[in-house]
């Protein structure tokens, strides 16, 4: 096993991923912005070490600066977390070539993945079904134009380079075509500098279920259950579960097989996911994110399997302790993403200080967070507090103990989107695991938001008052007015969470 590793991330990540290190007797280095000087995860390491000004472009994302860091502090190995150098296939490269481990998959199929065309190509190949379509340039309109016909619309024009949402568009005629390839071809060339697109059939209100993988350098590679994601908002998941509450064993089994499929098929190792589309009992590859998700907790309450633990041990070259059939589901998982942010101005970021902070317990609550009371929210990053899982033998009583965990949440000073969650929980479509991408569009889920915050405003802060010496009134009134005055301090560069 390492004995020093270095993690090139913040917050809460950065910590799961030390409490991983600490239970294997691995020491650890965290590094930190201007921004993070006061934050929890320099503390919790066993070293620190200022990598500069708050902006990421020159802390987090400086690849020869982490590098330098993890020579001088004699750390073997480097954890990306997610976001920032995580899935840069550069950074893992540089690693490599600095005899430093990068816990993750190799920098070829970082590099691979990256490129949506290439992908594709790669699973039609190793049989794995894609979305009806063409793993091929687009070269000129008139060429596409014929593609898009054959397909049938609607059709999607997505950017190669892209992922996560960003450099795609539906087309739902001929008449719109051209247009919308120049206005994706210019989006792809400026957000990721290159412009190469290509076209699929748009899958019209699907569900995005993801499957994660593990895979050791010995040729072993499992799938680790299924998650749902359905419930999140231009790309930006907000909720979470584990297991999808729509597959069936077989189903289940078929993707698992066709994600295991994927990730043997271009030499993955380390832990990854592979998305698909699901839309009518039939399932589509969409991408692999080559990194460990925000989301990874509820596949762990669900498997008893420590994932970041499973990280490092393969890193350092060891066999999986467990095969396929020894991972069995139990119970049901849910994550709810506890951020800054305001759902009813649009989702605006809320960073500030939080004046008063009391996280929920008690069985099947998890949470992972790295924020305390007193903590300011810096601008500069990703807005999310904590994230707050459930485990319940049914999906029921994982809702149910996620609606008291969300009850005993107190978090006053900045807005946050815990009456979005609760809002979420209460709708009747959800509570019958009835899910597609559109979700919160297709429920006004925001207008339940709003009586969800009457209510709260009504009943009054009763759990807040018992913190501080402040009285009731006080908290009542600050969680009021946090919850409807908007600060204009609100634009961040959301960099982190993916
Ligand atoms: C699609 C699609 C429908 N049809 N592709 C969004 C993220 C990126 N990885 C691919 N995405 C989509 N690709 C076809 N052919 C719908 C989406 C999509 C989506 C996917 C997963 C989760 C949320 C989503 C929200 C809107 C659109």
């Amino acid at each position: 096993m390492f004995k020093k590793v270095l993690i090139a991330n913040r917050g809460e990540i950065a910590i799961r991923i030390m409490r991983a290190c600490r239970e294997l007797d691995v020491s650890t280095v965290a590094v930190y912005s201007d921004a993070d000087k006061n934050a929890l995860f320099p503390k919790y390491a066993d070293e620190a070490y200022h990598i500069g000004p708050s902006p990421s472009s020159q802390s987090y994302l400086n690849m020869d600066k982490i590098i330098e860091v993890a020579k001088e502090s004699g750390a073997e190995g480097i954890h990306p977390g997610y976001g920032f150098l995580s899935e840069n296939p550069v950074f893992a490269k540089k690693c490599k070539a600095a005899g430093i481990v990068f816990i993750g998959p190799s920098s070829e199929v970082i590099e691979k993945m990256g490129s949506k065309i290439a992908a594709r190509k790669l699973m039609i190949e190793a049989g794995v079904p894609v979305v009806p379509g063409y793993d091929k340039a687009i070269e000129d309109v008139d060429e596409a134009l014929v593609m898009a016909d054959s397909i049938g619309y609607p059709v999607m024009i997505k950017a190669s380079a892209g992922g996560g949402g960003i450099g795609m568009k539906v087309v739902y005629s001929k008449d719109d075509f051209k247009s919308s390839l120049v206005s994706i071809q210019s989006v792809a060339q400026s957000a990721f500098g290159d412009p190469t697109v290509f076209i699929e059939k748009y899958v019209e209100e699907p569900r995005h279920i993801e499957f994660q993988i593990l895979a050791d350098s010995h040729g072993n590679t499992v799938y680790v259950s299924d998650r749902e994601c359905s419930i999140q908002r231009r790309h930006q998941k907000l909720m979470e579960e584990a297991p999808s509450p729509v597959l069936s064993p077989e189903l289940r089994k078929k993707m698992g097989e066709a994600a295991v499929k994927a990730a043997k098929s271009i030499g993955y190792e380390n832990a990854g996911t592979v998305e698909f589309l699901y839309s009518k009992g039939d399932f589509y590859f969409l991408e692999v994110n080559t990194r460990l998700q925000v989301e990874h907790c509820i596949t762990e309450l669900v498997t008893g399997i420590d994932l970041a633990k499973q990280q490092l041990l393969i890193a350092c070259g060891k066999e999986l302790p467990f095969k396929q059939e020894d991972i069995k589901i139990t119970g049901h998982a849910i994550e709810c993403r506890i951020n800054a942010e305001d759902p009813l101005n649009d989702f605006a970021p809320s960073p500030g200080k939080i004046t008063r902070y009391r996280s929920p317990g008690g069985p099947g609550v998890r949470i992972d967070s790295g924020v305390y009371m007193g903590y300011v929210i810096p601008p500069f990053y990703d807005s999310m507090i904590a994230k707050l899982c459930t485990w319940g033998e049914t999906r029921e009583e994982a809702i149910n103990r996620m609606k008291r965990a969300l009850y005993e949440f107190v978090i006053i000073g900045v807005t946050t989107n815990i009456p979005f969650h609760k809002a979420v929980l209460s709708n009747e479509a959800f509570v019958r695991g009835d899910l597609t991408t559109h979700f919160i569009e297709d429920h006004n889920i925001l207008d339940a938001v709003k009586e969800v915050v009457e209510q709260e405003k009504e009943k009054g802060f009763t759990l807040a008052s018992v913190l501080g010496n402040n009285s009731r009134k006080t908290a009542a009134a600050t969680a009021a007015v946090s919850a409807y005055v908007n600060a204009a301090k609100q634009q961040s560069n959301c960099q982190q969470t993916k």
